[in-house]
């Protein structure tokens, strides 16, 4: 059994594999979902000598034990949620809660304010339902800022949600005139 330390470790070399560069490791996800077959993505783990005893049940237990919830197991496929660089993972459309929530550092509020949200690095912008898991992101890079996406104007200018589960809504770029910046976000 894995102990804490570990299945942090391991989750941070399965998003590698399910977010990232999954061709590095002769992987290809599903076009559409992202997903593989667990027994494929543990073949590729056990070849990395740190991983070579690990068990299908570490696997499902790290999946489980994710307070992201960063992956889904369905049946017999694994797949990461959101953060995906490599790819849109295609998730129906869906319609959010008036407003949703974006952790950022204050060194990016300005631009952001500016030329409103982009997904960068990634496919997706990300974005949550509550307050805790967006403070949880902005926290990683700095001095946390807080803002707020509306929803509805923003689909008023063509933006469209997706719901990756666990709160988490994806969506393209967000404009400027839609984000508020949250008071006292630290407090
Ligand atoms: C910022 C992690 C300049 C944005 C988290 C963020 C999440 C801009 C950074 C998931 C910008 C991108 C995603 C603009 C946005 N100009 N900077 N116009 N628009 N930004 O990591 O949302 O923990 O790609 O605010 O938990 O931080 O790794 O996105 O600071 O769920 O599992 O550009 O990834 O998941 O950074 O994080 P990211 P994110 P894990």
């Amino acid at each position: 059994m894995l102990n804490a330390g570990a299945e942090v470790s391991l989750s941070k070399f399965m998003t590698k594999i399910l977010r990232h560069t999954p061709e590095e490791y002769g992987i290809i996800l599903d076009p559409e979902d992202g997903s593989c077959l667990l027994e494929e993505l543990l073949d590729v783990l056990t070849a990395a000598p740190k991983w070579a005893g690990i068990t299908e049940a570490d696997v499902r237990r790290t999946v489980a034990n994710s307070e992201k919830q960063r992956f889904a197991i369905e049946g017999e496929r694994i797949r990461a949620r959101y953060g995906h660089s490599h790819t849109k993972v295609a998730y129906p459309p869906g319609e959010p809660p008036a407003l949703l929530y974006h952790g950022t550092h204050r060194a990016a509020l300005p631009v952001i304010l500016r030329e409103g949200l982009k997904p960068m690095g990634r496919q997706y912008v990300h974005l949550s339902e509550g307050l805790h898991f967006a403070s949880l992101v902005g926290r990683r890079r700095g001095e946390l800022v807080l803002l707020a996406v509306d929803t509805v104007k923003s689909a008023d200018s063509g933006v469209t949600f997706y719901y990756a589960g666990n709160e988490v809504w994806l969506a393209g770029a967000v404009p400027a005139d839609c984000i508020a910046e949250l008071e006292n976000a630290e407090n």
